[in-house]
């Protein structure tokens, strides 16, 4: 065991010193901290009370150490060379493969394509799929609630096809309003593409019901999962979806990675999206022929250690358990909307039943970034902006919002910290 591991944190010893702080006595908190060597630093002289998860989550020593080893021990190319080096690293390339097709319940690894992140993932759809599946007039819906990386490639598909974007307005509680969803799905309704859980307002999505309406109009359903995957169990056989997608940074691991999962005989039936070394089956001048999936949709060298990073993430998540972390997160949240909720002057944004940890809030007077500032001299680090979802902004009227977005490694001392720390914003207003 890791030095590291066997670390006492000072903001875990404080969630033992409050009483009544560490609420979920099963879940070890305290220890789960100590695998997070950057959740000791201070900033501006103040223990870091990291709560912007949401935008990119803290790696714990596994994932470091997994990542590390790779590069000083079997670093090499994957699937090209014949040495030995090449061989391990391949191996432990295409396990990480196998544990997050395990993760998201797929029958098949090779169902599991490696991207850059969710982004490229969404890209990737747009590209190939939606450029062989939707033409001219025809349509794909989207939520007010979704971030840009579900928006714009689907304009851009629209600017090559003339396809037609939809958009379902929410509910005042910040959930998409079903009725109008029911309404806008047609028999031109090609593709349904919407977040699993809203990074903005935490909003657990209505997803099987969505799917299942989507399914009945005859249009395939894309989820954007990244806010998803770090919080709760996914499977794709109990979603039913037709893609979803995910990035690796939020889950603990590193950049440069991430996901898309899609049945094997829809991943089969796509055409390339890059073209370039390793997707190929046979070159000539004349004509090339491509690999089967996943690795048609893999040109070129992968992120070959970010891969292996983020099978060490899951593995770590799975070692904790997924239903775990979410009864914390749930714990927190509920904490965490109690204290907010009793601020005067703040408002918090979306209030649905089903709600993971992010509070997105304003405080009457400064604008979110000078909260995100003031907080930050707290040691309380929040993201604050518009949360690349500008639509979302919109229909909420507000220009930005501040935002915190919990982890598995959060207390409910850190909520008494942002508390703290927004009533002393107030006293600069
Ligand atoms: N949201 C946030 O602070 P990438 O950048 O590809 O890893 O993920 C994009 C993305 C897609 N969908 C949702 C629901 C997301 O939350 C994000 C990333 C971060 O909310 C950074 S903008």
């Amino acid at each position: 065991m890791s030095e590291v591991l066997n670390r006492e944190t000072p903001l875990a010893a404080a969630e033992h010193a409050v009483p009544g702080a560490n609420r979920d006595a099963a879940y070890d908190v305290a220890r789960i901290r100590a695998d997070f060597p950057i959740l000791t630093r201070e900033v501006y002289g103040k223990p870091l009370v990291y709560l912007d998860n949401g935008a990119s989550a803290q790696k714990p020593v596994q994932v470091l150490d997994a990542m590390d080893e790779a590069y000083r021990r079997y670093y090499a190319n994957v699937h090209r060379g014949i040495h030995r080096l090449s061989q391990e690293a391949t191996d432990a390339f295409e396990a990480a493969r196998d544990k997050v097709a395990r993760f998201v319940g797929a029958p098949n690894h090779d169902e599991i394509v490696f991207t850059r992140g969710a982004t490229e993932a969404i890209n990737l759809v747009a590209n190939s799929w939606g450029q062989r599946h939707i033409g001219e007039g025809d349509e794909i819906v989207l939520t007010v609630l979704e971030h840009h990386a579900n928006i714009v490639p689907w304009q851009m598909l629209r600017e090559r096809t003339g396809c037609v974007l939809k958009v379902v307005p929410l509910t005042p509680e910040g959930s998409p309003d079903l009725q109008v969803y029911e309404s806008l799905l047609g028999p031109r309704t090609k593709l349904v593409a919407v977040a699993h859980i809203s990074n903005v307002l935490g909003t657990v999505l209505p997803v099987r019901q969505m799917i299942d309406m989507a399914h009945a109009a005859g249009a395939k359903v894309l989820l954007d999962g990244c806010q998803a995957a770090p919080h709760m169990p996914i499977d794709m056989r109990a979603l039913g979806c037709d893609f979803y997608v995910f990035s690796s940074h939020k889950l603990y691991g590193p950049t440069g990675i991430g996901v898309l999962w899609a049945p094997f005989e829809t991943l089969n039936e796509m055409p390339p999206y890059q073209g370039g070394g390793e997707m190929i089956d046979r070159v000539t001048f004349e004509e090339t022929t491509f690999k089967s999936p996943p690795h048609r949709f893999e040109a070129g060298t992968p992120a070959i250690v970010e891969a292996i990073g983020l099978g060490a993430a899951v593995d770590y998540v799975e070692g904790i358990g997924l239903d775990a972390i979410a009864a914390h997160e749930e714990s927190l949240l509920r904490y965490a909307t109690e204290r907010l909720s009793a601020i005067d002057g703040l408002t918090l944004y979306g209030t649905a039943k089903e709600k993971a940890a992010i509070l997105s809030f304003n405080l009457e007077g400064p604008h979110a970034h000078d909260v995100g500032t003031i907080l930050d001299r707290s040691g309380v680090a929040v993201r604050c902006g518009h949360h690349c979802a500008q639509p979302l902004m919109d229909f909420l009227d507000v220009p930005a919002t501040s935002r915190a977005s919990f982890g598995l490694y959060n207390t409910h001392a850190e909520v008494d910290a942002l508390a703290a720390a927004i009533e002393k914003v107030k006293d600069f207003f």
